[in-house]
């Protein structure tokens, strides 16, 4: 089936472990999506047009509204394919609150015990390339004089899943799975993917492993793939579906109209400028246009984003 303006298009490479979290959501919800797969490094063109400067991946479209980062690509998941939830345990607002442990935390941990092992995994384009996302060296000999200590980091907190699951439930929240399953295990899978020495430490965690295969059981729901200029082409054609929305507790004012620039406060500090369609303490959303893609509507979550006003 070819896609549509109503399609999810998920711009993602396969060995991007923030889109392997999107993709378990995608098998949590059992949802039909599009992979557009974009470059490992930069250029990246095509996914510029869309996003207005943003290169981090994932990034999710629908027609011509475009998600930028996890956290929003996931409550926009939920909002418009409710059933079945990403929050089937009691607390829900939490959850965020470990998707930014398992993001920042956790992920920092499995990156240094990565790129800090004997496997040489990062060609001199790569390096180059990182350091310019992060604005500092990628530093392999600083990884591998940490990778010690981050062992015992990253094994702290596969003890915080063991015990989370010690009372014999199938899945973080319970017996279901949701938002922290899939934002827990990227980085195991992460780490299973590329270092032997890492995967070792998660075999040391029974529970663990057991719960992960549960999770990689849930699968990706239903995978097809779509070019960059068919996703492209679909942009172009396709109209915002967001509706312009003042909100009135704005801690600065911001309203509908007003020219804004939107950045990660994190690494891949691009600036995104456009025009403010709505905001809320969750989510911003910027209209932007670009001669290939035309008038979109750029998304983002407001918990590790800066807004100023241009
Ligand atoms: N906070 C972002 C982090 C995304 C991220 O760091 N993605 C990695 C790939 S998994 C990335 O973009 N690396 C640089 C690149 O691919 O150009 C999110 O939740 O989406």
């Amino acid at each position: 089936m070819a896609a549509t303006a109503q399609s999810i298009i998920l711009h993602q490479y396969d060995i991007s472990p923030f889109s392997e979290k999107v993709r378990v959501a995608l098998g949590i919800k059992g949802l039909d999506w599009f992979a557009c797969d974009e470059p490992v490094i930069m250029p990246k063109p095509e996914l510029l047009a869309l996003t207005g400067g943003y290169r981090k991946i994932p990034v999710m479209q629908i027609g011509a509204d475009i998600y930028c980062d996890t956290q929003i690509i996931l409550r926009e998941l939920e909002r418009r394919f409710p059933a079945p939830t990403l929050f089937p345990g009691p607390g829900k607002g939490l959850e965020w609150g470990i998707a930014m442990w398992t993001d920042r935390v956790f992920f920092q941990a499995a990156v240094a015990i990565i790129f800090g092992g004997s496997t040489p995994l990062a060609d001199e384009a790569f390096i180059k390339d990182r350091e310019k996302l992060t604005g500092r060296p990628f530093d392999i000999a600083g990884m591998k004089a940490a990778a010690p200590m981050m062992a015992e980091q990253f094994r702290a907190q596969l003890g915080w899943l063991e015990e989370q699951l010690a009372d014999g439930r199938r899945f973080l929240p319970g017996n279901e799975p949701g938002l922290a399953d899939a934002s827990a295990f990227y980085n195991l899978a992460f780490v299973r993917w590329t270092s032997p020495a890492g995967a070792k430490l998660i075999d040391g965690f029974p529970g663990v492993t057991a719960w992960e295969k549960r999770v990689a059981g849930i699968g990706h729901g239903q995978r097809s793939e779509i070019s960059r200029d068919a996703a492209l082409d679909i942009a172009k054609a396709a109209t915002s579906t967001e509706a312009a929305k003042a909100d009135p507790g704005e801690p600065n004012g911001l309203k509908p109209g007003d020219a804004v620039t939107v950045m990660a406060d994190d690494y891949g500090r691009d600036p995104i400028a456009g025009e403010l369609v709505s905001s809320s303490a969750q989510h911003i959303a910027l209209k932007r246009s670009d001669p290939r893609v035309g008038e979109v509507v750029v998304h983002f979550p407001r918990a590790g984003f800066l807004v100023l006003k241009s």
